[in-house]
């Protein structure tokens, strides 16, 4: 069994993306700008958006946090959005999801300019990705992409299994798996709460992708030996006796898959930290304006 580091990737990455700073600024040019919406106080949320504005603060990025309660009305929070779409000191901006259930996602997320949706999320971005034309990958199937790149997994006729059709997360990174490509080329079977034999499924995969939000759902019995397990999932469980009062895991069972693995993503440690550098790379891409000429 081997580690798949997250960290120690995230900490590779960030210091390409802190000499690609050093270079703008030589050219006289200013740091990429990353703005985040975060909406009440979801626990997650706050962790996930604290580690963002980190992450650029230690690359030289410039980042601004904009903070609303949850009672926020709809109206302002597209207003916000309206405003970061013109501001030219912003290159791309995020709306930290979930949003309060008074809120539509799917409305927020359609008035983010495409140019400077820096997530992926909208429509405009995922059509792109799934015609493989150029923009914005959204963070964790980025992140996964890299994960895959950097550790030279191959991808070529394996076969892979996505549990979990999200829009964020299973269904883009089934289409990025199967596309003409490397990372890419792989058989992808996508799996969700309908499918009949999971385990089935499962024990024929080269590589699982988990993203269902079930703690430590797949276990050691459902894979095959030498698997490449991709754990999404972070799911907060009760631990009595830690000062947090919970612990993190993920929708891999590590105790009893990790023996059989070739290679497994820690939680915490794994693609959590690919996710946020994924955002950063999407960040300097706007800045550069790569995507959109
Ligand atoms: N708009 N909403 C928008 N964009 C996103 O890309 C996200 N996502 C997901 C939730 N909502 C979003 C994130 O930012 C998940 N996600 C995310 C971001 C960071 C981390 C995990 C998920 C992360 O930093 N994970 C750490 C542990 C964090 C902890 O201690 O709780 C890790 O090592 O996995």
């Amino acid at each position: 069994m081997n580690i798949l580091d997250g960290r120690q990737l995230a900490r590779d990455i960030r210091a390409e993306l802190a000499e690609e700073v050093t270079k703008i600024k030589e050219k006289g040019g200013r740091p990429p700008h990353l703005a985040a919406v975060l909406v009440g106080d979801h626990p997650a949320s706050q962790v996930y958006v604290r580690n963002k504005v980190r992450s650029c603060e230690k690359v030289g990025f410039r980042s601004t946090l904009i903070r609303r309660p949850a009672d926020v009305g709809e109206a302002e929070l597209l207003d916000i959005v309206g405003q970061l779409n013109q501001d030219e000191e912003v290159d791309g901006f995020i709306v930290q999801l979930p949003l309060p259930g008074h809120i539509d996602e799917e409305k927020v997320t359609l008035a983010i300019n495409p140019e400077k949706d820096v997530d992926g999320f909208h429509p405009v971005n995922f059509g792109r990705m799934a015609q493989g034309l150029p923009c914005y990958l959204p963070a964790t199937p980025a992140g996964i992409l890299e994960m895959i790149r950097r550790y030279e997994i191959q991808t070529e006729g394996k076969e892979v299994v996505v549990v979990g059709r999200s829009n964020i997360v299973g269904t883009p990174i089934s289409i990025l798996l199967s596309r003409k490509a490397y990372p890419g080329n792989a058989t992808v079977t996508i799996c969700h709460s309908r499918t009949k034999d999971l385990p089935d499924h499962l024990r024929r995969a080269d590589i699982i992708i988990a993203a269902i939000g079930i703690p430590e759902f797949i276990r050691g019995d459902m894979v095959k030996e030498g698997v490449v397990a991709i754990d999404v999932g972070i799911n907060r469980v009760e631990a009595p006796d830690t000062e947090k009062g919970y612990r993190l895991c993920g929708d891999i069972d590590f105790g009893s898959v990790s023996p059989k693995a070739s290679l497994i993503t820690p939680v915490p440690g794994g693609v959590g930290q690919l996710t946020v550098v994924s955002l950063l790379i999407n960040t300097l891409k706007a800045a550069k304006g790569e995507i959109y000429v």
